[in-house]
């Protein structure tokens, strides 16, 4: 079918629908200019995942951790919103009940305006004290590396959640009601790769949902979904609106 009539159908959906429910991933920030984690100019090209984004590799070295973390909180303290994150937030003003589940943790969407937001792999605007699990915003640039709590002066960490760390249970517990209140799910700009989130499209299928990836790429959701957009995601997104 072509990318269209793709369109249009998903287009008839949204207009009947009263619950809608977006998955995003790297690819939407990609258009404000952040790198992705695994296409060519990817972060994971140039870094081992298990080398940084592990409670391990914190434990082992938390500098080589923080300083990755530095300059990447400086990269994207350069970024602003795009017309995709935009679309979003006016999406959410048009539906009765409406979800942005986001597996980013650049704030993007935050910064934008979205408010029914649910950063599943928090957030690197904020840090959490290891000792007494106090979180907090810290927007410095560049960081005094090493942070330390002021309340405890226990060691920080930023407050993402790394591999073989499980996710907050209530943004578990929001995401499974949306993904089984939702009548059209839209899955933008993520590989599909990283669990529980690459889960989400068949999840919310199963509970009777309409699925729609819009990505450049196809990915392992593209055979579980009812259409496939391909296109980058600020050319497609605000297309929904119109
Ligand atoms: C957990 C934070 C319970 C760092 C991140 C084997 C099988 C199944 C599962 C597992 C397994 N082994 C281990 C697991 C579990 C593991 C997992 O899924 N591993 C995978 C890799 C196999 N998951 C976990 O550990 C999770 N926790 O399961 O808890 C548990 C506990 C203990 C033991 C076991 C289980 C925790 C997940 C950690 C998530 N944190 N990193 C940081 O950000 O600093 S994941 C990392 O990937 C990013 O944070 C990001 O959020 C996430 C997903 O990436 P994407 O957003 O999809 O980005 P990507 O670059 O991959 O793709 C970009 C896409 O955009 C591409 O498709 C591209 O085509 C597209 N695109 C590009 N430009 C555009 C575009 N699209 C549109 N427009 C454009 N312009
Ligand atoms: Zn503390």
């Amino acid at each position: 079918m072509s990318s269209t009539s793709n369109l249009n159908q998903l287009k008839a959906r949204l207009a009947s629908a009263r619950a809608v429910a977006v998955l995003t991933g790297a690819g939407i920030s990609a258009d404000s200019g952040v790198p992705t984690f695994r296409g060519a100019d990817g972060l994971w090209r140039t870094f081992r995942a298990e080398d940084l984004a592990t409670p391990e590799a914190f434990a082992r070295n938390p500098r080589v951790v923080w300083e990755w973390y530095d300059w990447r909180r400086g990269l994207i303290a350069t970024k602003s919103p795009n017309p995709a994150h935009h679309a979003l937030v006016e999406m959410e003003r048009r539906f009765d009940q409406f979800w942005l589940i986001t597996q980013n943790v650049d704030g993007l969407h935050a910064a934008a305006g979205s408010r029914q937001l649910i950063e599943l792999h928090g957030n690197i605007w904020k840090v959490r004290c290891t000792q007494c699990g106090q979180v907090s915003v810290n927007r410095e640039v560049p960081m005094t590396l090493l942070p330390y709590c002021s309340g405890c002066g226990g060691l920080l960490r930023p407050h993402i959640v790394w591999f073989g760390e499980s996710l907050a249970p209530h943004n578990i517990a929001r995401s499974e009601e949306a993904l089984h209140a939702c009548q059209v799910l839209l899955i933008i700009g993520t590989s599909g790769v990283v669990y529980p989130a690459a889960g989400f499209s068949s999840v919310a299928r199963a509970a009777g949902a309409f699925v729609a990836e819009m990505n450049l790429d196809s990915t392992p959701n593209s055979s579980v979904v009812d259409v496939s957009i391909q296109g980058r995601a600020k050319d497609v997104v605000p297309e929904l609106l119109t």
